[in-house]
């Protein structure tokens, strides 16, 4: 089958709509940030730097670390991108852009983002690095698509009944991260746990400025949360769509979190910049190992 033109959006120059990139500019390993001006604080480590574009909060370079090829794309804020990096990144890589058909052999990509996050139990102090072994999806975009049994209802329907979740919401999926990439990326200074991904920074994080929520409980629901051996150990924006799409779309995927603040104390970390660089540098390592 054939895909339209109005379903995938080429540029004049045969790049993809939103991303601007062809099939040649990116590496089969990617890391994602949220903040475009981050892309520079990693690539500033690479050995050389073959190709760079821009456009709107989608940043993207392309070059080795230690004789690694790596890309390094900025995804913005939120699930509604990854949607668009996400679907448009596969396309570069298993749709022949001429034909518009989807490729008979899949590629699959390796994605790490390297974000930072809010810790929300008292022990994961600032400072310190979360891997998510799965990501809580609270506000659903993933719905759009035919989930295909990649979720897990037993701590969802866990979940859902501790914290009393509205039915008027979307339901909470909980994904599991990349075993390949978690075990490349592991060792025994990093915490383990779930990371619960909001479509929004206030009310959908549970912060008041003017409006009531709709539960005002729910900040200490998740951080009480607690089922066999499962808790919530960060709250950002991205992970679980991040896990979501990997999924279904046959890439392997892992979110690694520097915590810049702990919710649960009020703390902030003193020097964000040094924890972020220090993830970074940690990751480019073992990608590169
Ligand atoms: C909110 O300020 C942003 O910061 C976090 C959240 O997930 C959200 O994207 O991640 P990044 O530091 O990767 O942007």
């Amino acid at each position: 089958m054939q895909i339209k033109e109005s379903e995938l959006i080429l540029n004049p120059d045969g790049s993809v709509y939103h991303l601007n990139l062809r099939p040649e500019h990116i590496a089969k390993d990617i890391i994602f940030v949220g903040d475009q001006d981050r892309v520079e604080r990693i690539t500033k480590h690479f050995d050389t730097i073959e190709f760079t574009i821009q456009k709107r909060e989608f940043k993207t370079q392309t070059g080795t670390y230690k004789g690694k090829r790596i890309s390094v794309i900025s995804t913005g804020i939120g699930p509604d991108n990854i949607d668009i990096v996400l679907n448009e990144l596969d396309a570069l890589v298993n749709i022949n852009l001429e034909t518009r058909q989807v490729k008979k052999e899949l590629t699959s990509l390796n994605i790490v983002r390297v974000g930072t996050s809010g810790s929300l139990q008292k022990d994961i102090p600032v400072d310190a690095f979360v891997m998510s072994s799965h990501g809580l999806d609270m506000n659903g975009m993933l719905h759009s698509y035919k989930l295909d049994n990649i979720t897990n209802s037993e701590i969802e329907d866990a979940f859902i009944s501790y914290t009393n979740w509205s039915s008027e919401k979307a339901r909470p999926l909980i994904i599991s991260n990349s075993k390949k990439l978690a075990d490349l990326l592991d060792s025994t200074e990093i915490y383990k746990g779930i990371t619960a991904t909001a479509g929004g920074f206030y009310g959908a994080q549970g912060r008041v400025l003017r409006l009531a929520l709709q539960d005002s409980e729910l900040n200490n629901k998740l951080d009480t949360f607690n089922y066999k051996e499962f808790r919530i150990s960060n709250l950002e924006m991205e992970t679980s769509a991040i896990y979501g799409l990997a999924k279904l779309l046959g890439h392997q995927a892992l979110s690694m979190n520097a915590i810049i603040a702990n919710r649960a104390t009020g703390e902030f970390s003193k020097d964000p910049k040094a924890v972020v660089n220090k993830l970074i540098t940690y990751t480019l390592d073992k990608l590169a190992e």
